[in-house]
């Protein structure tokens, strides 16, 4: 399986994120990808490829014109205020206030955000924009043939709705390659989300449309971020009606469980008649999760992989989220290799 890959991830290096009440070294580090590059290379699992460059237009059929500009001036004008550290949210419309975009970044940056856990830096918009080109890349050789592709991309965007960050995304990268196979000509695509927390920005993004179906695995959002989205009764709204699937976890939740969810989503999947997919793919479902509260194991990653195979598509994995740098490399590439069989 071939490997998109792009060293300017490391571009994003934010010093902050804001975690009981401490600004502590973020979880969201350039090592996570250093490391899963490290063991696709090790386990020889196939080519690794740049990303070709592919501008800002798949990216505003998923994200609002308004939103980019933001993301790519934030950091400018923050600096700019003479502000003295990282750009951090923390101002919000709350009920009975009005959800306008102000003047001043402070209150932009509460617009355009869903938390405070996302530092913004020098160089973030960089990542961010390489990040989405990896997903496209690996979309454009699926599209062009190949079984599978896993994009290693970071930052995450799976927490990334049209027009907001958080959650440590910025783009939306499974739902900007997802809108890319349909603007291709594929009919059905179908979005399943492995990663531990609820995959609420591409929940959003299609929410009103039934020529993708989104369905996400994921921790009880009354006890985990993000909180305010990913529960069971939402099943999508007019058009989208029954296109949107959640399966919820409680804390301590064993493979032999997740994966009769897993199994649910498969079914579902092939109901739906799908012509690609699209695996956010997080590892923050492991046993050793720093932030997380399922109880997966690293074998789980090869049945995992080997259970999407047998749904027969065109598959494009997009790297989210896994904490655990230690294990990262060995569960994500695991996917891939129990995939290949
Ligand atoms: N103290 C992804 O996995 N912050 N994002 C948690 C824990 C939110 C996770 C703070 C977690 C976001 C892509
Ligand atoms: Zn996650």
């Amino acid at each position: 399986m071939k490997t998109v890959f792009s060293p300017l991830h490391n571009r994003r290096d934010v010093k902050t994120e804001l975690d009981g009440g401490l600004l502590i070294a973020p979880h969201e580090k350039p090592s996570r990808a250093e490391t899963i590059l490290a063991r696709v290379k090790s386990q020889a699992l196939g080519e690794i490829v740049e990303p070709e460059e592919f501008g800002l237009e798949p990216i505003k059929r998923v994200h609002t014109d308004n939103y980019v500009e933001f993301l790519e001036n934030c950091w400018q004008e923050w600096q700019s205020d003479g502000k003295q550290g990282e750009a951090i949210p923390v101002f919000w419309a709350g009920r009975g206030m009005r959800h306008r975009e102000p003047k001043d970044i402070d209150g932009r940056l509460g617009y355009y955000s869903m938390g405070a856990d996302t530092s913004i830096s020098d160089g973030t918009w960089e990542a961010a924009c390489a990040s989405v080109n990896v997903a496209l890349t690996g979309q454009k050789l699926v599209a062009g043939g190949e079984r599978a592709v896993f994009a290693l991309c970071r930052p995450p965007g799976h927490h990334a709705h049209a027009d907001l960050f958080g959650g440590y995304c910025f783009f939306n990268n499974a739902a900007i390659a997802a809108q890319a196979f349909r603007d291709q000509g594929y009919e059905r695509v179908a979005v399943l989300d492995v990663d531990f927390h609820h995959g609420n920005g591409t929940q959003s993004i299609f929410y009103h449309r039934n020529d993708v179906l989104t369905i996400s695995l994921h921790g009880d959002p009354d006890l985990v971020f993000p909180h305010f989205l990913g529960f069971e009764d939402e099943t999508g709204e007019g058009e989208g009606e029954g296109y949107n699937l959640n399966i919820v976890y409680p804390p301590g939740t064993p493979f032999s469980v997740w994966r009769q969810g897993l199994e649910t989503a498969c079914r579902r999947i092939a109901d739906f008649g799908a012509d690609a997919l699209v695996v956010p793919l997080g590892v923050d479902t492991f046993e050793d999760d720093p932030i997380s509260f399922f109880k997966l194991t690293s074998p789980d990653y090869l049945t995992l992989g080997q259970r999407l195979a047998q749904l027969g598509l065109p598959t494009l994995f997009t790297m989210e989220g896994g904490y655990d740098v230690d294990a990262i490399g060995v569960n994500a590439v695991n996917v891939m290799q129990g995939f290949e069989g």
